[in-house]
């Protein structure tokens, strides 16, 4: 094995057999998920040949101690391997085989996740059976790699060549139920997991065998049709449901090998094209992704220690489109919310607005109707303050007007308790101007849900000037509670995803103004990997709010700089978007953008009139010019302070603004393309469009020391 870097004492630590009856007992014991780091396998490989080598063990079983069964092998470890560093993958082959050969039976008991690595190992043994709650899957596809422990040779041979694609590709995990219809577990115990596991233990060892492994099963290695035509489907799923992502194609061909070759072939394949993908950038991208939302719970000024709320009942201010999806986040997560509207006719709307949401997801099959009356009865609609006084957290979610928002506070810090967290979810207010009037400014914190706020992961922290870390620590707990990823971000205007979207935005429609068309600036975004071209977002959003943004927040009021001059004229036109069917594009029934000659001799006839030239654009200098204005501002929002890391900048773009995942987020892609070309590249646009594309000073000082907002966050967190 070729991961040697803890000493044997520690190795022990790691793993601990413990023996009852007859049975070892080994335990792996690497808090907090048990990953696979280097010493566990070595500790498992130990404890296994020590126990097949005493002859008062009749039987084995393997269980993670703690929380969790294996979450697979050690990503940190993956991630200095997909930079070039570190000792390289682990390779678990010959562990795996020893536990297959090993002569008393060896069973696998999964409480948590088994997950990548880790039902690699669980797959070794000869038996599995897991607790109701129990999980196992193949994520690998998440961090832009495959199984690499000879999961898409094991796994077909368990569940068929389908299943295994199908697994493989969508990185989702099964539940203990569908694994064992799977065949991938044998049994499902009902209670303690220990207990139960010693019993089929014993019965197994009683029962003499012989005992299956896995990788002799080739009879299990079972298609539909043809092998050719599995694979197709799978190319096609992947195609269809992780476009852009090399490594589901790569997961599906190594499945392909185990069901043309050999396993001992197969598993070589498998190891080449594992290797492939953990070289590539998306990997380095999508590992970046994974530890960059985990890091943003760490917030400096909030240790273990910080005190938090227990959290049990919402007040919700405002049943409009954003208050009903944040009653239906905490209605989803088990919490009471009290949701008061001042009128009647606008709370009716707005449960009616909830209850047709609900079915949707009834005919979608993604709720029974029980479930949905049990949210529906969480959700206490009102036209009063009553119950407010027991609410731990208060969300104020009226229209986005500072005097309406000072007027719900002021009543608000006069009727709640002393401790109760008051957030508003504005998206662009000033947030110590709203604190300012409450009697507790240190308990008030703006809350930036994202459009649909029941759906979308994404929540702005916003932390003004007098917020008590108890206060973001609430915050943070309730974005947990939503299953949300709550990013801390400091009170500018736009906050830092609207702030960073401006330039972008604007840059936009100066192509379009220049020359290209909408459905051209959409397309180079969306084929970069963008979820949404720009163009359609505008529509989604409302093109009136994007100009009512601009106004309040001033953005033009300097006089000497160029503004964008379509979206005015086609909110004058009644063109506001989706909404009306109309805006940057046209509408049908089934909402998908149409190209509109309407807009198109719209935006000729007032180029051509301010005197604006026309030109081509090719892709590429569509995404330069959309999105280094995008990374220029993050780099100001950096050194301002207003993200703790460039890494929090970039899961905020993933998860509320479309970015995708396997370019890690526009602050990880500014290093991959290189900060030095993107500071030439701005100085160029400087010197072609003027001073909207001033470089920001700590751009430039990371490009001519040769760093990336990588190595900024790294330095800054030491
Ligand atoms: C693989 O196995 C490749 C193989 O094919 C073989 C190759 C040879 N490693 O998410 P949480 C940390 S690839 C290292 O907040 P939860 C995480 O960073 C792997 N660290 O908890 C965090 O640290 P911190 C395939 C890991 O309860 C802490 O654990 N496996 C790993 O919400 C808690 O994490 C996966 O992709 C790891 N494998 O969720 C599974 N996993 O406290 C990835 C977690 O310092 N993991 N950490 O911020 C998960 O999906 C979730 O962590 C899990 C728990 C569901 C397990």
């Amino acid at each position: 094995m070729s991961l040697s870097c803890r000493s044997e004492a520690e190795n022990d630590r790691l793993v601990i057999t413990v023996h009852q009856d007859g049975v070892a007992v080994i335990l792996v014991n690497n808090p907090p998920v048990n990953a696979l780091s280097a010493g566990v396998p070595e500790g498992i490989a130990g404890a296994i040949e020590t126990a097949d080598a005493d002859p008062s063990v009749r039987a084995i079983v393997l269980m993670g101690g703690g929380r969790t069964f294996i979450a697979g092998a050690d990503i940190k470890q993956l991630e200095e391997l997909a930079w070039g560093q570190g000792p390289g993958a682990p390779n678990l082959h010959e562990l795996l085989l020893r536990i297959e050969d090993c002569a008393k039976p060896v069973v696998m008991a999964i409480h948590g996740a088994a997950l990548g690595g880790g039902l690699e190992l669980a797959m070794a043994g000869h038996y599995r059976i897991a607790v109701r709650d129990a999980q196992v899957g193949q994520p690998e596809v998440n961090l832009g790699i495959i199984p690499g422990a000879e999961g898409t040779q094991r796994l077909p041979r368990l569940a068929g060549i389908e299943k295994a694609i199908e697994m493989c590709v969508s990185g989702k995990p099964l539940k203990a139920a569908e694994a064992l219809a799977a065949g991938i577990l044998d049994s499902v115990v009902e209670g303690d997991l220990r207990t139960g596991a010693l019993a089929f233990a014993r019965r197994i060892a009683e029962g003499g065998g012989p005992h299956r492994k896995t990788r002799e099963r080739a009879a299990q290695l079972k298609v539909q049709a043809t092998l050719e035509e599995a694979l197709a489907a799978g190319r096609e799923l992947s195609l269809k449901t992780k476009k852009n992502l090399v490594a589901p194609l790569r997961a599906i061909q190594a499945i392909g090998a185990a069901g043309s070759m050999s396993f001992e072939h197969g598993y070589i394949r498998e190891r080449q094209l594992f290797q492939e993908c953990v070289a590539s950038d998306q990997c380095r991208a999508l590992i970046h992704a994974f530890f960059a939302e985990r890091g943003v719970t760490k917030v400096p000024g909030i240790g273990k220690d910080t005190p938090v709320l227990p959290l049990t009942r919402v007040a919700i201010v405002g049943a409009g489109t954003m208050g009903g999806g944040i009653a239906m986040a905490c209605a989803n997560s088990g919490l009471t919310v009290l949701l008061k509207e001042s009128r009647q006719e606008a709370l009716d709307a707005g449960m009616a607005a909830i209850r047709r949401n609900y079915d949707a997801s009834v005919k979608r099959g993604r709720f029974t109707e029980e479930l949905v009356a049990e949210r529906m009865a969480r959700i206490r609609p009102q036209l009063d303050y009553a119950g407010f006084e027991t609410a731990e957290v208060v969300i104020e979610a009226v229209f986005e007007n500072m005097e309406l928002k000072k007027h719900v506070f002021r009543e608000l810090t006069a009727l709640v308790d002393p401790d109760c967290v008051l957030a508003s979810n504005t998206s662009t207010l000033n947030i110590d101007e709203l604190a300012s009037v409450t009697r507790r400014p240190e308990n008030v914190v703006g809350l930036h849900f994202f459009t649909p706020a029941n759906v979308m992961r994404l929540l702005e922290i916003v932390r003004g000037r007098a917020a008590a870390m108890e206060t973001v620590s609430a915050a943070l707990a309730l974005a947990k509670r939503l299953s949300k990823v709550g990013v801390v971000v400091g009170n500018c205007p736009g906050f830092v995803g609207n702030r960073m979207m401006f330039p972008y935005m604007f840059e936009t429609q100066f192509l379009v103004e220049e020359g290209a068309t909408p459905e051209q600036v959409d397309g180079a975004l969306t084929r970069f990997g963008m979820a949404m071209g720009m163009f359609e977002v505008d529509d989604l959003a409302g093109i009136d709010v994007a100009c009512r943004v601009r106004q309040e927040l001033g953005l033009f009021s300097e006089p000497s700089m160029r503004k964008p001059l379509i979206q005015d004229r086609l909110y004058e036109m009644g063109r506001l978007g989706q909404k009306t069917g109309k805006g940057w594009y046209s509408y049908g029934t089934d909402r998908k953008p149409v190209p509109d000659p309407e807009v198109l001799n719209l935006i000729r006839t007032v180029a051509r009139e301010a005197g604006i030239e026309q030109r081509e654009f090719s892709d590429e200098e569509i995404v330069e010019r959309s999105l280094y204005g995008l990374i220029n501002e993050g780099a100001r929002i950096l050194e301002e302070g207003y993200a703790f890391r460039a890494a929090d900048i970039d899961v905020i773009y993933v998860n509320g603004y479309g970015f995708a995942a396997w370019r890690g987020g526009p602050m990880f892609y500014a290093g991959a393309v290189g900060l030095k070309k993107i500071y030439k590249r701005i100085c160029e646009f400087q010197r072609e469009l003027g001073e909207r594309w001033k470089p920001a000073p700590l751009l430039r000082r990371l490009a001519e020391e040769g760093k990336s907002f990588r190595d900024y966050d790294a330095e800054h967190s030491a």
